[in-house]
């Protein structure tokens, strides 16, 4: 009997999958693959449900011969060990950035014969409403806030990208690229203070309000479904802090990031051009642990930000603020440098790991640009955040666009810079 092999990455049942199934029967013996969380968080989404949970959902439909674990989105290994005669898949694959795949299986499937069935993709009220429901449960904060921790536990580096908006939001949650073989795309998103104030035309210096920082967490997770890391500045006062970190919490933020200054708080990356004060340990210590003493679920992360390298203090002084900091309760370090040779990152790094081998570390690679991720993640860096590239494009094209009008008195010489309207409108979601 010939075999028929598809992989699923879904947490439900639904017609379109059963249409597959029943299509496959028709061509021999039906084997599905269930894609590993590893491999669904990496290009797809996070699962609703666990691997073992879709493991047995899958086998238990009707029609299935075999079920077997798919451990990478590319068909390579899996091809190689059942040497299917069929692959059946829904035609949505032909365009996009899943058509990477498509054209992996016609790869492979050629060298010894197999060939492709496209499906027509099932696409229907029902479907829409089974998708939308899958949607909720990611967006909704109880599940969204501990996705952060997962995420640690499954990717070798977390990918965060800073988003100030619904629209920056729409980037980084559904922005996928194929390259080198392989699917690519942002896991998490960092709420930067620098971008946030920013888009207010404001300098960021602690002057947009938490009731203003929170409305832009919302509009973020009302059109987006990745975890949140939010940039908390110094977290203000102790006193303040702690109302803070609940109503993070509340809003679904996996992770608050606060620096060890006081007093009026600059840009990091004015370093010592400006006047900034670094906070005492003692003190420090004291609002990470009110912090944690007043969190309410197990998964929310208060990182500690070390600015003893950006204000020029020393490596052995960041190396005695992290210990203290993770005593005092920090899930996780965040060190700072705004120097262009990653070579102190990398060194307070190491130095950190070689003491501690669990406590996440983050690093904002915006002046050491050049390090790779996976270069990164060699020195035991958990987080990479790129927290100001989208405000730093979109300023410059949209003042070259208002230029051109101005220059030209008519739109029509700007118009092939611009993203068709069509597009725009595709890329946001309507209920
Ligand atoms: C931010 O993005 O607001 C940050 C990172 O705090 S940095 O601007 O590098 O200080
Ligand atoms: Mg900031």
């Amino acid at each position: 009997m010939e075999k028929v092999y598809t992989c699923f990455t879904t947490d439900v049942i639904h017609e379109g999958h059963l249409n597959i199934i029943n299509k496959a029967r028709e061509y021999g013996e039906v084997i599905i693959g269930v894609l590993s969380d590893e491999a669904m968080v990496k290009f797809d989404r996070f699962p609703a449900i666990p691997f073992e949970e879709r493991m047995k959902m899958i086998k238990s439909v009707p029609g299935v011969d075999q079920v077997i674990k798919q451990d990478d989105i590319m068909y390579d290994r899996v091809i190689e060990k059942i040497r299917p005669d069929y692959v059946i898949h829904g035609d949505n694959w032909l365009s996009g950035a899943t058509k990477a795949i498509r054209d992996n299986v016609e790869g492979l499937l050629t060298e010894y014969g197999g060939k492709i069935i496209d499906v027509p993709y099932t696409y229907n009220e029902n479907v829409r409403r089974i998708d939308a429901k899958m949607r909720e449960k990611l967006a909704m904060p109880e599940f969204r806030r501990k996705r952060l921790n997962r995420l640690l536990q499954l990717r070798p580096i977390v990918k965060a990208l800073e988003v100030h908006s619904g629209i920056t939001g729409l980037i980084a949650e559904k922005t996928v690229v194929s390259h080198d073989g392989m699917l690519d795309q942002f896991d998490a998103m960092w709420i930067s203070s620098l971008c946030d104030s920013t888009a207010k035309g404001k300098p960021d210096i602690e002057l947009v309000d938490m009731t203003s920082r929170f409305r832009t967490i919302e509009d973020v997770t009302e059109v987006t479904t990745k975890p949140i890391i939010f940039d908390g500045d110094t977290g203000g006062l102790t006193e303040h802090f702690v109302y803070t970190v609940r109503s993070l919490e509340r809003l679904g933020v996996s992770a608050v990031i606060i620096e060890d200054k006081t007093g009026l708080k600059k840009n990091s990356l004015f370093g010592t051009e400006v006047e900034q004060t670094q906070d005492s340990i003692e003190h420090f210590c004291e609002k990470i642990a009110a912090g944690k003493k007043v969190q309410l679920t197990d998964d929310f992360m208060i990182i500690a930000r070390i600015e003893s390298l950006i204000l020029e203090r020393g490596m052995e002084d960041a190396l005695t603020r992290a210990r203290a900091f993770v005593k005092a309760g920090a899930d996780g370090i965040m060190i700072h440098s705004r120097k262009k040779d990653p070579a102190e990152i990398l060194e307070f790094c190491d130095k950190f790991r070689a003491e501690d081998k669990k406590t996440p570390i983050v690093v904002v690679p915006t002046s050491f640009n050049t390090i790779t991720e996976e270069e990164l993640a060699q020195h035991g860096v958990n987080i990479v955040i790129y927290a100001n590239q989208l405000t730093r494009s979109a300023f410059p094209a949209m003042e070259e666009t208002a230029k051109e009008i101005l220059r030209c008195h008519r739109a029509k010489e700007v118009d092939d810079k611009l993203m068709p309207i069509k597009d725009i409108i595709s890329l946001i979601d309507t209920l």
